[in-house]
């Protein structure tokens, strides 16, 4: 695997996830695999979970690990070409990302979307950049459309928590949020449920329907309730407006996930990538609930990244 930035790098989906899995049985089984070799995390933006279970991940495999807050401990990064630097950036992402190549064998880079102009955000730009001129395999931990190991930690979630024999409905439901929120994750997930073995119903308010390249081919209802019946897995998540890009449109009453609307659906299971704020995403009751799977799904982001960085230390193509 040459790069990580969608599901469309992954050759066989489920492959991948019982890859995931047998990790998760036996995570130090490769400790040599990853000798000599160096990892660098970078992060535009704050993480938790995406850099401390990628960053044990790599040392699970034996790698060296370095992280950094690039865009609190680097030089204030310029990322347009051609622009005369006589300003607040000091260093281009030209030298930047060719130096950080020279010194890491993968690089994993976060680069949220800055939510103003929906088609700059939408070119991944940064993302590009950053294959283009480090040289080495990237690893997206979240760039400006897209969220994949995220993604990649909810299917094996899903796997093993579905019951056997029957196909699971899951339904991702829009959440509320008082600030304007990545598209990221949720399109993430409705790419990767896509190429899974699973219903997906998609939820929101009118005026937050995702963007058809990533929604293509699921059901996507603007009645909640109807949508959560029968669900096996609801994921909730907030995203600002795509059509009105960035926008906070509704304080969305109504729509956070409580015990109430749970008892639609088939005792779902509830999931949420973290971090959640409690009591307007998702009601306190169900997070302190039997039904939360929150915990173990961030649990799972650490083989989800360790199965990744082992095909990319394998330098296999599939
Ligand atoms: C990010 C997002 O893309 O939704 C990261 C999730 C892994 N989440 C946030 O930015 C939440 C910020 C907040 O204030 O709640």
């Amino acid at each position: 695997m040459k790069q990580f930035t969608s599901v469309k790098d992954v050759q066989d989906v489920a492959a991948l996830v019982n890859e995931a899995l047998e990790l998760k049985k036996a995570p130090y089984a490769n400790k040599t695999l990853g000798q000599d070799k160096t990892l660098g995390l970078i992060f535009m933006n704050p993480s938790l979970r995406t850099r401390l279970s990628t960053q044990k991940a790599g040392m699970n495999l034996g790698m060296n690990v370095m992280v950094m807050n690039l865009d609190k401990e680097g030089w204030a990064l310029e990322t347009q070409d051609g622009v005369i630097m006589d300003g607040s950036t000091v260093e281009h992402i030209r030298e930047a990302a060719a130096v950080m190549g020279q010194y890491c064998d993968i690089i994993g880079i976060r680069s949220f979307p800055k939510l103003q102009d929906r088609e700059e955000d939408y070119s991944e730009d940064l993302l590009k950049k950053f294959i283009e001129l480090t040289g080495v395999p990237i690893v997206s931990l979240e760039s400006a459309t897209r969220h994949p190991l995220q993604s990649l930690a909810d299917l094996i979630t899903i796997k093993e928590q579905a019951a056997a024999g029957k196909k699971p409905k899951v339904v991702l439901s829009w959440a509320p949020h008082i600030k304007p929120i990545p598209h990221c994750v949720a399109n993430s997930f409705a790419e990767w449920m896509q190429q899974a073995d699973v219903e997906l119903v998609i939820t929101n308010p009118e005026d937050y329907d995702l963007a058809e390249e990533f929604t293509q081919g699921a059901q996507v209802l603007h009645n909640q309730d109807e949508a959560l019946k029968n669900a096996d897995f609801v994921y909730v998540k907030n995203w600002s407006s795509y059509e009105q890009y960035g926008k906070v449109l509704t304080d969305g009453q109504g729509w956070m996930i409580t015990n109430e609307k749970l008892a639609l659906t088939n005792n779902a299971k509830v999931m949420h990538c973290l971090p959640v704020r409690r009591g307007l995403e998702l009601s306190h009751e169900v997070l302190d609930g039997p039904n939360s799977l929150v915990i173990e799904q961030a649990n799972n982001r650490l083989y989800a990244a360790q199965a990744v960085l082992k095909r990319m230390l394998e330098a296999v193509d599939r």
